[in-house]
């Protein structure tokens, strides 16, 4: 099954702390402002770690064993809740359907100085980056900086003491015992700055934003006729069964023309913003909108802006899409699935407006992002390993 999910992304000026200016902004149906900017998912969360048993207060009876002295056992201390940062993760969104954990609280002391079990502990799993902010005070709690760093963000409470515990040689039929501790009950705000997974990239007018608006739920500009899209917009895309989604950003960027590395049309600055991306997403429109004849053209044209940009954007993973299928020129469509068969590529059409094709494209860009993921983290491993060797 697959879903796309509401979210909201705040937008941050890239000028250096303290002058930084923070703005709170819903992407939906809005332009953002020209300036360099960056994208901040936020999520905030309430955990509440578990109580501590309570003491027991007990003495023992038992056949030929008088005055057999107090027995009551500890309470068991409430489960912590951990954050853990990690690689499988690159949005907070999980957090937004999910925003309040509470772990499991100690067992109660019992006779025979039985000490209660210690609650079961929570770990939240967050993406590399994630900074955690105290909600109620503003104070930043961690910066999970790299992939496997795990903190205590909640201690659960002490088990309160049984009356064995209380027995001095001057008092020795105590009737002491002590309740549990609460455990600590605290809320944050999350904080990530999004880099995009996917970048659409294609010539303008293919369809790149109505297609971020059909898999996510950012809403950007779409209209019927070059640059509508100034400015990249992100959406986090949610693909998978409910429950084990993985989510990945996407981002929306201008169209770009023949001659965009040397400035025509909006150049191609906006090529910075899916620099990191682990894919492409190639557009290419095989209806007659868009005004040009030949298809494989298209494509080459849009090749050799990425090439010409010098980031090796070329050569990254691309999964290329024939657009607006709905209204498609056979001829063309035939054209692209000739050269596509040709490259040994596989061709997705999709129709933005039908929905034909949409969901097999988006579980190829789950499992491209996935593949590249899990091939960064295995070279990533290979490094260690011979760094520590
Ligand atoms: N028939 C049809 N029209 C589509 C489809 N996808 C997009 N369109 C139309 O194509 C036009 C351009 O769509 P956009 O999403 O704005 O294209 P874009 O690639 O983002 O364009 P730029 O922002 O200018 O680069 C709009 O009028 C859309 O309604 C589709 O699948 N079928
Ligand atoms: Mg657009």
């Amino acid at each position: 099954m697959l879903r796309s999910c509401g979210t909201s992304f705040r937008w941050a000026d890239e000028a250096p702390a303290p002058t930084r200016v923070l703005l709170v902004l819903s992407f939906r149906g809005q332009e953002c402002p020209r300036h360099t900017f960056m994208f901040i998912d936020e999520a905030k969360i309430r955990v509440k770690a578990g109580d501590g048993g309570n003491g027991c207060m007990a003495f023992r009876r038992e056949k030929f064993v008088p005055r057999g002295g107090p027995s009551g056992g500890d309470g068991g201390r409430g489960g912590d809740i951990w954050m853990e940062s990690s690689e499988r993760h690159n949005t907070l969104v999980h957090f937004r359907f999910n925003p309040e954990y509470t772990a499991e609280r100690g067992r109660h002391g019992e006779g025979s100085k039985k000490t209660g079990r210690d609650g079961e502990g929570i770990v939240l799993k967050v993406p590399v980056g994630t900074i955690v902010y105290d909600e109620d005070t503003g104070e930043k709690v961690y910066d999970f900086s790299h992939p496997d760093e795990r903190v205590v963000i909640s201690r659960g409470g002490r088990g309160g003491r049984g009356n064995a515990q209380f027995a001095t040689s001057t008092h020795q039929a105590p009737r002491e015992h002590e309740e549990g501790r609460p455990g600590e009950e605290r809320n944050f705000r999350l904080e990530l700055k999004l880099l995009a997974d996917v970048g659409l990239v294609g010539y303008p007018n293919v369809g790149k934003s109505t297609l971020i608006s059909v898999i996510s739920a950012a809403r950007p500009k779409v209209a019927d006729y070059p640059f509508t899209t100034l400015e990249p917009n992100l959406g986090v895309v949610l693909a998978g069964d409910k429950g084990k989604e993985e989510s990945f950003v996407v981002a929306d960027i201008p169209g770009l023309i023949e001659g965009a590395h040397t400035g025509s049309g909006l150049g191609t600055q906006f090529l910075r913003h899916i620099e990191r991306t682990r894919l492409l997403v190639h557009m290419v429109d095989v209806s007659d909108s868009s005004g040009r004849s030949d298809v494989v053209k298209d494509v080459d044209v849009i090749m050799g802006e990425l090439a010409s940009f010098g980031a090796d954007l070329e050569k990254k993973p691309t999964l290329m899409v024939a657009s607006k299928i709905d209204v498609a020129n056979p001829e063309k469509l035939k054209k692209l699935k000739q050269w596509a068969t040709r490259k040994k590529l596989k061709l997705y059409p999709i129709s933005a407006v039908t929905g034909e094709g949409i969901d097999k494209l988006k579980y190829a860009m789950a499992e491209g992002v996935e593949k590249v993921r899990k091939a960064l983290a295995a070279s990533e491993e290979t490094r260690l390993s011979k760094t520590t060797a």
